[in-house]
């Protein structure tokens, strides 16, 4: 029995791995082990014999198992060591490079836009991309017959038959949003409409949906000289001019303002290049005009007793400008990478708030 004990445990010390041990325990202590089979032995014993060797092979059993379990653990203490010796992390290592997203260039200038007319007092208003027709229309100042009206290719949502409801249309402009402030704030009112509108136009220059800003300042006695200045001081504030800027404002006609102008901006193309506040020639970035009395009784604003200034312009075109993009419909296409060409991060975008988004 001694000789038993030797052999196994020396074999149980010198066990390489976990199946190794469980061999050793089925040769050792299984049904058919050595160990079992000495047991077995018990039954031909005289009772005497049976009564010294019964408690020595008990004993002995306890022993191999203990000895196994205790192997079993080192085994496994070892591997562990094993495992924490050789596998392991540099967490100093630099991290792989990852691209970051962008935002958006139309984004960008929306935000850029309204930073600057917040800074000059007027607030930001949202409102239905899909409106009715007398909000996008009549309010306006353009009735069913006016030309302006098929000019700007409006997209018709459908009305079933029995529907009804005034007609609908996709917001050919900003502008009914302002006719929404003027009835829910009244006057005196500041305040810059951003977003989508939708036109059924496209080529280089023209994409059925676009992005326009419009402003709208209505007071006692605003007028043509404070339209100048608020945007003289857009254009030096969003082109970056540091010295000053000249506009030109040109006759023209818009049915909800009289008298209405197109305005220009001095500038050069120096090399393919924009430059704003020099130069020879001039650049249209945007229309207004006085808000026609018509359109201020729409809003529920009397025009006898206030009167206001407006303008209008494409977000999409003084992106393009600012930013050097030639062809408007790469702002639709969902491939973005070119943005990068661009200069375009996520970083340093002037918010509403004053600081700086990321
Ligand atoms: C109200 C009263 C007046 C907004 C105006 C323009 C002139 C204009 C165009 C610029 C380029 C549209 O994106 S564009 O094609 N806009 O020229 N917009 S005045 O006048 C308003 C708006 C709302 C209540």
């Amino acid at each position: 029995m001694d000789d038993l004990r030797e052999k196994y445990l020396s074999l149980i010390a010198g066990a390489g791995d976990e199946a190794a041990l469980e061999d050793l325990r089925v040769q050792a202590v299984g049904k058919k082990g050595e160990v079992s089979l000495k047991m077995r032995e018990l039954g031909k014993m005289t009772p005497e014999e049976r009564q010294v060797a019964g408690p020595k092979l008990n004993a002995l059993k306890d022993e191999i198992n203990s000895a196994l379990a205790a192997k079993k653990a080192a085994l496994a203490d070892a591997a562990l060591d094993e495992r924490l010796r050789t596998e392991w992390l540099d967490v100093t290592l630099p991290t792989r490079a990852r691209r970051h997203g962008t935002i958006h260039p139309i984004s960008q200038v929306t935000e850029e836009v309204t930073a600057i007319f917040a800074e000059m007092g007027f607030s930001v208003a949202e409102g239905p991309r899909i409106d009715t027709d007398w909000y996008n229309f009549d309010a306006l100042n353009i009735p069913g017959h006016h030309p302006a009206r098929a000019e700007m290719d409006t997209f018709y949502m459908h009305r079933a038959e029995g529907d009804n409801r005034p007609p609908h249309v996709l917001r050919t402009h900003t502008s009914p949003v302002q006719i929404r402030s003027m009835e829910a704030q009244g006057a005196p009112l500041r305040v810059i409409c951003p977003g989508g509108v939708y036109r059924a136009d496209y080529d280089q220059t023209h994409t059925p949906m676009f992005h326009q800003v419009e402003g709208l300042a209505v007071d006692k006695d605003i007028s043509m000289a404070n339209l100048k200045w608020v945007l003289e001081e857009f254009v030096k504030a969003f082109f970056e001019v540091d010295g000053g800027v000249e506009l030109r404002f040109r006759a023209s006609h818009f049915p909800f303002t009289e008298p209405s102008a197109e305005v220009d901006i001095r500038c050069s193309w120096e090399g393919g290049t924009l430059k704003v506040g020099e130069g020879d020639d001039w650049l249209e970035i945007l229309g207004s005009g006085m808000v026609h009395p018509k359109v201020l009784q729409a809003g529920g604003i009397d025009p006898n007793e206030w009167q206001g200034f407006a303008f209008g312009m494409g977000i999409d075109r003084i992106a393009m400008l600012k930013y050097g993009i030639p062809d408007l419909r790469a702002f639709f296409d969902s491939d973005l990478r070119w943005l990068r060409h661009y200069g375009f991060s996520a970083l340093d975008v002037p918010t509403l708030h004053g600081g700086l988004s990321r």
